[in-house]
């Protein structure tokens, strides 16, 4: 197959479907190219000097990385120029950043986690960045949180990176999900796979097993019934990975199928659950629902959910779309029961 690089697929999707406008265009293109920096930031490891603490807290109140801060800054220079954007939303800042008065104002807002899983960076394991990018509601030029605050349905666009053994970009303009894998000798993102699909049945599980005494009952029976395997209801055994990196555990899924779960718990209930609905839950929900699969809290389709904050945090179910409704029922059955 001729390779293509990224600038091509995306120039031809603009000219096929006539639904990739020009700014979004250059926008993905843009966003691309700061993940590239970031690979190769992270590539150099040690040797970088950009590993360990940052010294500071973000809005989560978790301690950052350098290389969090780092992630963040290549994002915000690489937008903020280009014309594409009205502001732009990270998990590393507690506010929108609004496009400087001093460059061109575009038509979208992208919503950010510049890398996912930074935990897992000093002991060398796969991290990623996600992203989402959503419509500037009409007429407003300086977007505040509020402007955001937009149902996964309204994403235009939907992506993430991982920096693994080769990084990897996986993205969504809303007609299916396409692989392109970082050719570091020429400096471009060439598409490795089109189309990918998530097996509609699984035997793979991912969740973190040391807060299994904080779940609620459905998921309690779910897990329960996994890790009984042939000897218990589901009659397979089952298998289970947790790299605690959403961005590798979703690209597995999307790779080879499986479940992924941060389900509500007793720990995080008063914060609504672990994970982010605005740039992790969303721009993955879109992205394992256009490739096939689905993706809930447990109790509705994540893409419907209403935001109501910027770092608003949701329980997350999503992978194999029969999995994922078993978990569902279980909600449904339990709730019914309550
Ligand atoms: P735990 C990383 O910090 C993250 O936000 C996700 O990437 C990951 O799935 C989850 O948290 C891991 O959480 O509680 O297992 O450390």
């Amino acid at each position: 197959m001729k390779a293509v690089a990224l600038t091509r697929f995306l120039i031809e999707a603009q000219r096929e479907r006539g639904q990739l406008a020009p700014d979004l265009r250059l926008l993905i293109e843009i966003v691309a190219r700061a993940c590239k920096s970031i690979s190769h930031a992270i590539g150099k490891g040690e040797l970088g000097g950009v590993l360990g603490s940052a010294g500071s807290t973000n809005v989560q109140g978790e301690a950052q990385k350098k290389l969090d801060v780092l992630s963040n800054e290549i994002f915000l220079d690489a937008n903020e120029w280009g014309g594409h954007l009205a502001a732009l939303a990270s998990e590393e800042m507690d506010d929108p950043h609004l496009i400087p008065h001093r460059y061109p104002k575009g038509n979208y807002l992208l919503v950010f986690d510049p890398l996912d899983g930074s935990s897992n960076i000093d002991v060398n394991v796969s991290v990623g960045t996600i992203f989402s990018v959503l419509r500037c509601p009409e007429g407003i030029t300086e977007p505040n949180a509020e402007h955001f605050l937009q149902p996964g349905v309204k994403q235009v666009a939907a992506g993430y990176t991982v920096y693994g053994p080769s990084t990897l970009l996986i993205l969504t303009l809303g007609d299916g999900v396409h692989q392109f894998t970082l050719d570091r000798e020429l400096g471009s993102f060439v598409l490795t796979k089109r189309n990918l699909r998530i097996a509609e049945d699984t035997s793979e599980f991912a969740i973190n097993m040391s807060n299994q005494r904080h779940w609620e009952p459905p998921v309690q029976r779910y897990i329960d019934e996994l890790v009984a395997g042939k000897t218990g209801p589901r009659e397979r055994d089952f298998n289970m990975r947790w790299v605690a990196s959403m961005v590798a555990d979703v690209h597995r899924i999307m790779t080879r199928g499986g479940i992924f779960m941060y389900p509500l718990d007793a720990k995080t209930r008063d914060k609504g659950g672990k994970l982010r609905l605005m740039y992790e839950a969303n721009p993955m929900a879109m992205l394992v629902e256009q490739a096939g699969g689905a993706a809930s809290t447990g109790r509705q389709r994540i893409l419907d959910l209403a935001p109501a904050a910027l770092h608003q945090r949701v329980p997350v179910i999503l992978g194999s779309r029969n999995e994922v409704e078993r978990v569902v029922s279980y909600h449904r059955s339990y709730d019914q029961q309550s």
